[in-house]
């Protein structure tokens, strides 16, 4: 224990003196353009290049119209400062943003005049990083930040705003307060190992363990809904030449993305586009279709990476003509699939031009064409990730730092139970009980080196 509270204390040591500086928003041409400072000398900077009100007299949270203007005294553009002053802001430091007019110019020459006043440019992340320093948020949030301006779908930007709320953190000092309690008497009866007295209630402790390792348990398995959050569903459409697939892509879609005609072999190449069904994210691939012999060599490039394709997607529809495809070449199909140990659906195409139905209950029928049972096939997307796993309240693990140290926490749980079994002595289950606390603490980052954190800053965005 007090090994961990030094570690907390040297990462809040870590030295930050330099004011920096940042395009916050997106460069390009638009509306506004927002640049942001922060440090000690943000405010001072900023009354440099800013003419209006001076900031440095002004309370925090106010903002104030004026003119950014340069050495040569040269309006640069008329702003807005917003002015926030420390501990009261996103960093924790005094930070003042400078809404300018969205020009690449403006904004490049607003950055320079902060850079030659005295700011150094931001790394990625340090805006974020900062915050985390000085306590204004763990880890778990400051990277829930990160994924939250990431989220493409409902479903990553509900998990990333949980997380960000504190969700995931909360979930964390939970077990940590639980396990710090019991091992400070474990430690003390160390103290005491010549009187052989016991103060810390084994049959409680047992439940405790159980307890903190079914919620790890729970954690650890949720991450394989959280990778599919995060990353989106391969889904792979695969088939004969001239089985529509490109048609259905376009149609999934619901515009025209790849091109359809009734030369068979016209898709050389995959082509991959995003779907969003029900809040998920699917990442469509439409591939070159697949045909036993072709002495074209573009065409048997294309199909090399339809099959590549098809091992590499999460789920494979194997789309056919069901007014040509018969009873045994599916049979084959969906045996090979099988054995490969692919999910796929059976996707029947042409479903227009069948006199009579299909009789199969696990082929899903269609018409790319006209548009029919499509949202069928989106709904059979949905439930095939979905079957049982969604559990779209509490927490989802989508990062894969938290799994790797949430996994050394479920072993130290282990090894603390079997040292209890094996009736090993105390000093031995305290140190499993360090270990557990150890890991626990890496991921909220109250225990963390300088390396691991610009490694985890380095992946966000500058501005950020
Ligand atoms: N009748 C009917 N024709 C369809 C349907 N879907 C696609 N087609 C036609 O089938 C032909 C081939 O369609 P594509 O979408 O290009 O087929 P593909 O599977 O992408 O073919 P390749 O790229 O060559 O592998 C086109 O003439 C389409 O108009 C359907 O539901 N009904
Ligand atoms: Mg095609």
């Amino acid at each position: 224990m007090r090994a961990w509270a030094i570690e907390v204390l040297l990462h809040r040591m870590y030295a930050i003196n330099e004011t920096i500086v940042a395009l916050a928003t997106p460069p390009g041409e638009g509306a506004l353009g927002i640049i942001r400072l922060s440090g000690t000398d943000a405010v001072t900077i900023a009354d440099k290049i800013f003419k209006g009100k001076n900031l440095a007299s002004q309370p925090t949270h106010t903002i104030h119209f004026g003119r950014v203007v340069d050495s040569n005294g040269t309006a640069i553009d008329e702003v807005v400062a917003s002015l926030y002053k420390a501990p009261k802001s996103y960093t924790g430091e005094d930070v003042v943003e400078l809404s300018c007019h969205g020009s690449n110019y403006i904004l490049q020459q607003v950055i320079d005049l902060c850079v030659k006043n005295g700011a150094a440019m931001a790394k990625p992340g340090e805006f974020t990083q900062r915050a985390f320093l000085n306590g204004k948020l763990d880890l778990t949030q400051a990277e829930a930040v990160a994924d939250l301006i990431a989220s493409q779908s409902g479903m990553a930007h509900k998990a990333a705003m949980h997380n960000l709320r504190g969700g995931f953190s909360d979930d964390l000092k939970q077990m940590r307060d639980q396990l710090i309690t019991f091992s400070a008497l474990i430690e003390l009866e160390l103290d005491f190992s010549q009187e052989d007295v016991e103060f810390a209630d084994r049959t409680q402790f047992y439940a405790l363990i159980q307890r903190l390792t079914e919620a790890t348990q729970s954690l650890v398995n949720s991450f394989s809904l959280g990778n599919v959050i995060r990353n989106g569903i391969s889904v792979a459409i695969i088939g004969k030449p001239n089985a529509g697939k490109s048609t259905l892509l376009n149609a999934l879609l619901n515009e025209e993305r790849a091109i359809v005609s009734e030369i068979a072999g016209t898709t050389r190449d995959t082509i991959e586009e995003t779907l969003n069904i029900n809040g998920l994210l699917f990442r469509l691939i439409d591939t070159a279709g697949i045909r036993e012999h072709t002495a074209d060599a573009i065409e048997q490039i294309g199909m090399e990476r339809s099959r590549e394709a098809m091992t590499r997607a999460n789920i494979v529809v194997y789309l056919f003509d069901a007014s040509t495809t018969t009873d045994e070449e599916l049979n084959a199909q969906q045996q090979a699939f099988e054995a490969q140990g692919i999910k796929y659906i059976l996707a029947g195409n042409k479903a227009d031009l069948l006199a009579t139905p299909m009789q199969r209950r696990d082929v899903l029928l269609l018409s790319a064409k006209n548009k029919e049972n499509i949202q069928q096939l989106r709904q059979s997307l949905y439930d095939l990730v979905a079957e049982g796993n969604v559990r779209t309240e509490g927490t989802i693990i989508t990062n894969a730092r938290h799994y790797a140290s949430l996994q050394e926490v479920l072993q130290s749980l282990q090894d603390i139970r079997q040292a209890m079994d094996t009736g090993l002595p105390g000093d031995l289950v305290a140190l499993d009980i360090r270990r557990a606390l150890h890991y626990l603490g890496e991921i909220t980052g109250e225990i963390t080196t300088e390396d691991k954190l610009d490694y985890i800053f380095s992946k966000f965005c500058i501005g950020k």
